[in-house]
């Protein structure tokens, strides 16, 4: 390494710590991008807060070092006689803390309001945590993979899950807010630019917890109306097994493997037509029926070997999509 790479290196650590700095930055060595308008404030409390521990863990322990030396017990020094009590100290521990947190409660607090109501035009999207996807609805009841969101817009996310406790972490965005069974939680994002940022499960919900991704992606003006058109009507551009092809990538490929390995679930390499031996000993033979069935109530037929963990996919595919998603699997034939 160079002495201006590690120059370099210092610069983009040092850079992290200031707020301010990184107003539409490509993010600091300990930050992400501040890609929604709410990021800036939210950094500028975490600073205000690194700072001040900074401040006081410098203070105290140097002057806990020198009062350890200056003050040891040494030859031909007698013991001093410690004060008891002194109101000046006293009060100037008390007050100024007293005003630093009050003043960490103020600008935390303000930043908190800000981000729980959203202004009340807001574009509402669903999101929907699943073991171990996330889901998103949109107003024509269109169901994506990925957040699409156009630029300089408020918003609201309406979250809810299908099964255990997610959690909806978009860094970029500044958003962390849980998915719970049987409840409905709201975050809200005015992103600032366009962009594509990285969407995270941070609730540990099984063991493919940490594949549980997903994309923000941010529009341009314009672009985000264009894009939900085209992404509402994927059937009517795609032949059925091309849009088998692309659902199976999306919704099924972290449990479903389609070269022959198996994976949490069976493979989709020969699946078709096979004779499938089922957990309760029976067999049944792999056709349209019995993948429908599989993708509507998984836990009916369980392929013997695999555990029951296959979400069911009711109402998060149209028949339509069940149907390329058969035409696909019909393809994938062992040679
Ligand atoms: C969370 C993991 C997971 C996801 C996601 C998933 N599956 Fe499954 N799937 C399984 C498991 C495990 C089994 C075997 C147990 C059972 O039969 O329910 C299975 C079984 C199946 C079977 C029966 C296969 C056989 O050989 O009997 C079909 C068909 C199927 N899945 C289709 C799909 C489709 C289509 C999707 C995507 C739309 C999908 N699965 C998404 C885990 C998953
Ligand atoms: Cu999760």
């Amino acid at each position: 390494m160079t002495v201006t790479a590690l120059m370099d290196y210092a610069a983009f650590i040092i850079h992290g710590f200031i707020p301010g700095l990184n107003g539409q930055s490509p993010g600091t060595f300990w930050m992400p991008p501040q890609a929604s308008t709410l990021a800036p404030e939210v950094d500028w409390v975490f600073y205000l807060i690194l700072w001040i521990c900074i401040f006081f863990f410098v203070l105290i322990v140097a002057l806990m070092t020198w009062f350890v030396l200056h003050y040891r017990k040494r030859e031909g020094h007698a013991e001093e006689e410690t004060a008891h009590h002194s109101m000046a100290l006293e009060l100037t521990w008390t007050i100024i803390p007293l005003i630093l947190v009050v003043l960490i409660f103020y600008f935390g607090f303000k930043t908190y309001l800000r981000m729980k109501v959203a202004p009340a035009n807001a574009l509402e999207i669903y999101v929907i945590g699943q073991k171990w996807n996330w889901f998103f609805q949109y107003p024509n009841g269109h169901i994506d993979e990925d957040l699409h969101l156009p630029v300089d817009t408020p918003v609201q996310l309406i979250i809810r899950s299908e099964d255990v406790t997610h959690s909806l972490f978009i860094p970029a965005f500044r958003i962390k807010m849980d998915a719970v069974p049987g409840r409905y939680t709201r975050a809200w994002v005015r992103a600032r630019e366009e962009g594509v940022f990285p969407v995270y499960c941070a609730e540990y919900c099984g063991t493919q917890h940490s594949d549980m991704l997903a994309d923000a992606i941010v529009h341009e003006p314009g672009l985000y109306e264009v894009w939900l058109e085209k992404a509402s009507n994927l059937l009517n551009t795609m032949t059925p097994v091309e849009a088998g092809q692309y659902l199976v990538n999306k919704r099924c490929s972290q449990c479903h493997s389609v070269d022959g390995t198996a994976d949490v679930g069976p493979s989709f390499l020969g699946v078709w037509g096979r004779e499938e031996t089922l957990a309760d000993g029976s067999t049944s033979v792999v056709e349209e029926n019995y993948i429908r069935e599989s993708i509507l109530e998984p836990s009916v037929k369980i392929a013997a070997g695999y555990e029951n963990v296959m979400p069911s996919f009711k109402g998060k595919l149209k028949e339509e999509e069940i149907t390329a998603i058969i035409e696909y699997l019909k393809t994938l034939k062992k040679d």
